[in-house]
């Protein structure tokens, strides 16, 4: 373990830039936002100051609305497209005019990645200074989501791209891309040239993420027109989990540092609004699952994914849901011969176990599972989450994704996508500590 460990630390130093950590070299050489979080997660096992710096950086990016970006493009980079020349984030008038960025953002990370970061850390008291320093601005992310996000005001933001999802190319988005007349670019891709084409979305697929980009600038990037304009527009499980566990996580930090009192009501009052819509419209009975919400085309999506269980994380479900998921966890994904947790549901003709977000495992996924499970007192199964990830990382290795057949574990295989991957060397420090 201690070898892996090691590894692990060596690739993360490996991919710090000064401030900031790539998720892969070459592959994605900038800094992602989801990514981000749980990699400085990971650093706070070894290096405080670089695991505040991480998060100091990202902060750094905000926008003057409070949001905060998808991708911060620090250095330019021809080993990645679409770069900034696409994004022109700079279109928005209260774009950051420092940090070059897109016009998208990612799940909200920062709120539970400062609170682990304050239970890992060995010095207290300078992390405790580092949160009074930083929280501000991310309850004040917090409240660029509930202003402009949630149209309807129903508690629940909207993603208006795949990419914000943080779950590219799941088939949750077929049906929406259906919908959607997308002309046919001319460009060159870098990442599959980098990395097996059948492992990655295809042309066709990145001609529907161009074309929702390119909506959302003849816009300026303006939310309300976005809400009223964009094909895509969905309200995710996976992205509303993860802001409602930060926004518990803001509540207990700002109770930790005193005062504050009105965020904390402000936090309370999203808290209880949010979860109750949560509950309401984005839980499937008949699945025993949550679903994703087709907010431009007023339908629910009825698939289930490993983003259907990440409420679990955030507190959500009440007992007899939590069970249902975790009954739905078992039939559908957790036969003896798989690994936990495709990312898409293997038991229908969609699932593809090597294609990125159409059924691999991914470790910050079952980094989320794990802990949503124990929460609930759901043990063994945790332990089963933790334990399938330890075991593909240790024999293949630091990739970005898996597959999740344990028959194909046999001679000489590895993992899927970028290797000496971040995140899944930064959350195995978090879940091996
Ligand atoms: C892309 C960086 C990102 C992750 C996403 C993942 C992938 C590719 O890599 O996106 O071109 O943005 O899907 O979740 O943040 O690791």
């Amino acid at each position: 373990m201690s070898k892996m460990r090691n590894k692990a630390i060596e690739i993360l130093k490996a991919n710090w830039r000064d401030g900031y950590t790539v998720p892969s070299k070459n592959l994605y050489p900038y800094q992602w936002k989801w990514d981000s979080g749980f990699i400085a997660i990971g650093l706070a096992h070894f290096d405080q100051k670089m695991a505040e710096r991480e998060v100091e950086t990202l902060l750094n990016a905000q926008w003057i609305n409070g949001f905060i970006p998808h991708i911060v493009f620090h250095k330019v980079s021809d080993t990645y497209f679409p770069g900034p020349n696409f994004h022109r984030a700079d279109l928005h008038p209260l774009a950051n005019k420092e940090y070059p960025s897109t016009g998208m953002t990612q799940p909200p990370v920062l709120g539970f990645t400062l609170e682990r970061m304050h239970e890992i850390a060995k010095d207290k008291k300078e992390s405790l200074q580092f949160i009074k320093n930083n929280i501000d601005r991310v309850y004040k992310n917090h409240q660029y989501f509930y202003n402009n996000r949630d149209p309807k005001d129903e508690g629940l933001v909207y993603i208006y791209h795949n990419w914000e999802s943080g779950t590219d190319n799941s088939p949750l988005w077929d049906p929406i891309f259906e919908t959607i007349d997308a002309p046919v670019y001319n460009f060159e891709r870098r990442d599959t040239s980098i990395i097996d084409p059948s492992e990655r979305p295809t042309k066709r697929e990145y001609d529907y993420y161009l074309h929702i980009i390119d909506i959302a600038k003849e816009h300026n990037y303006n939310d309300a027109k976005i809400a009223e304009f964009s094909p895509f527009l969905v309200q995710d499980p996976l992205f509303n989990s993860m802001l409602i566990k930060s926004n518990s996580a803001l509540i207990s930090l700002y109770k930790m540092i005193g005062g504050n009192e009105d965020k904390i009501e402000q936090l309370e009052q999203w808290q209880e609004k949010s979860i109750t819509s949560f509950n309401r419209k984005l839980y499937d009975k008949d699945l025993g699952a949550y679903i994703h919400y087709d907010l431009r085309n007023d339908k629910p999506i009825r698939m289930v994914s490993s983003s259907s269980f990440s409420p679990l994380y955030a507190g959500i479900p009440n007992k007899d849901q939590a069970e249902a998921l975790v009954r739905t966890m078992m039939d559908k994904f957790g036969g003896e011969d798989m690994y936990l947790c495709a990312s898409f549901d293997p038991s229908t003709d969609k699932f593809n176990p090597k294609k990125y977000w159409r059924g691999p495992v991914w470790i910050n996924l079952n980094w989320m599972l794990y802990h949503g499970l124990l929460d609930y007192g759901f043990n063994d199964l945790a332990q089963r989450v933790k334990s399938d990830s330890i075991e593909i990382l240790e024999k293949v290795g630091f990739y970005e994704y898996f597959d999740p057949r344990k028959s194909i574990y046999k001679g000489d295989v590895k993992g899927y996508g970028g290797s000496d991957f971040s995140w899944s060397a930064a959350l195995f420090l978090d879940l091996t500590e």
